[in-house]
Formats: structure tokens, sequence, C-alpha cells
């Protein structure tokens, strides 16, 4: 199997969240989006036609979008289950996760911000502004979700005992915003979530900062007294 990824793409560390949970090593192709990569002839047209990362090609068969390729990873590698079959947790794992890929992400992705200080001319400060405010008003609504499932499922994952795709969409989700410099410490259950997630093996191998075509950001030789986010949406 062939992956396509960015490190500091969301939607590509989702997939490798799920990639890691299952044990798989697929052969990895670095994609830089903020290169525009993304767009070159051959990707649009062999890999993904949506012009995004991630991708998968497996054993010729190529696919975009991240909840597809869990979807297809968990029907050919089904250890563990991501998406679960019991209809009621099934529909809850989905609606969480879709309110993260569907109602959080796109409005915060790099085409958008690109858009609004390239065509637009807002500000860096607006476009901050613009990420922070949607950023907010989705994670709020992560934690109502999340308080409503704590109620019956029990354990350290956003559904129990198990990680699901909820929290391969909210693990990278959390991250980003916090790489953004967004003030995460309203959200308690989803930092517990991500607290966890920090010390799990499949998570931390599927951090930005361990893949192979990871950058450190330009502030990385700055003194740790001097933090500065990488202001840089993927
Ligand atoms: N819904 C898609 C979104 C994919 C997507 O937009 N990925 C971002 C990186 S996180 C991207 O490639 N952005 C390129 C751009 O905005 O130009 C998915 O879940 O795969």
């Amino acid at each position: 199997m062939k992956f396509y990824s960015f490190f500091n793409s969301s939607t590509s560390w989702r997939v490798r969240i799920a990639l890691a949970l299952k044990g798989l090593e697929p052969d990895f192709h670095g994609v830089n989006i903020r290169a525009g990569m993304h767009h070159d002839a051959d990707y649009v047209h062999k890999i993904n036609p949506s012009a995004t990362v991630p991708a998968i090609v497996d054993n010729g068969f190529n696919l975009g979008q991240s909840l597809a390729i869990i979807d297809w990873l968990d029907g050919k590698y089904p250890e563990p289950r991501l998406i679960p079959a019991e209809p009621v947790l099934r529909a809850r794992v989905l609606e969480f996760s879709y309110l993260v890929a569907c109602d959080i992400h796109p409005v915060n992705n790099l085409r958008i911000l690109k858009y609004l200080q390239d065509v637009l001319k807002v500000s860096p400060q607006q476009k901050d502004e613009w990420y922070a405010h949607w950023l907010a008003e989705g994670m709020a609504a992560v934690e109502r979700l999340l308080a409503r499932a704590n109620e019956i499922y029990s354990g350290p994952w956003c559904f129990g005992a198990q990680p699901t795709l909820a929290d391969c969409c909210l693990i990278p989700q959390f991250g980003n915003a916090q790489r953004m410099g967004c003030d995460m410490a309203p959200y308690r259950r989803a930092r517990a979530v991500f607290d966890h997630a920090a010390v799990h093996p499949a998570f931390v191998k599927s951090e930005a900062k361990n893949q192979p075509d990871y950058i450190p950001p330009p502030h990385a030789a700055a003194p740790a007294s001097s933090p500065s986010k990488d202001n840089i949406k993927a």
C-alpha cells in the first residue's frame, strides 16, 4: 500500500493513527502541500482527483478522503475496528467524527486561510481570529458530545475503552489548534483524551514530528522561555 501524507496535515494524521493502530506499514510518500505538490498533474490525475492529502493506493486502487480511507482500512484490516458495528455506538462515533471532519476542519483548511489572506487581504491577525472563532465554536460542540458520551461509555477515549474513528479525528484537530496558538484549556474532556493519546504508542507514532517528511518550525531553535506558534495551517 502507498500512503500520501503531509506531516502537518490533520486529515493525514487521522489516517496515520488508523494505520498505526492496525499495525500497517505502507510505503510513505510525502506531499508538501505548502509547496503546492497536491496540485501536481500526476498527483491529481493518478492519485487523488480532490487535490488534497491524504490518499492511499492499495493494490492499484486509489482513494482519497480520510474518513473513506479509514472505512476502507476497517473493511480490509478489521483489527482493531475503528468504526464500530453496533448501530448506536456506530452512529454516535460517526456523528462525532463528522462534527470534526465536516464542520470544524473545512472552514480552517489551508486553501480557505490562503484565500482569506491572499485574495480577500485580511490581516494575519484577522486570519488567526477566523481560525480561533470557528475552532472555539466547534470545540464547544465537541465538549457537549463528549459530555453525553461520558454518561454512557466509560474509558479514556471519546467513546469508552477503545479508540475509534472519533479519536482519529479529535486528536489531530486538537493538536493542530494547539499549534495554531488556540487556548485549548476550556476543553476539559477533549484535553483528557488528548493527554491519554499523547502516551499511546500508535498515536505517538502518528504525530507530525515523527513523520519522514517532518520540517521543524523556523522557531525550533528558540529558547524554551520564548515559545511561539507554528502558524502555518496545513
Ligand atoms: N475532507 C478531506 C479534506 C482533505 C484536505 O483538505 N486536506 C488538507 C490538508 S489537512 C489539504 O490537502 N489541503 C490542501 C489545500 O487546502 O489546498 C479529507 O478528509 O481527506
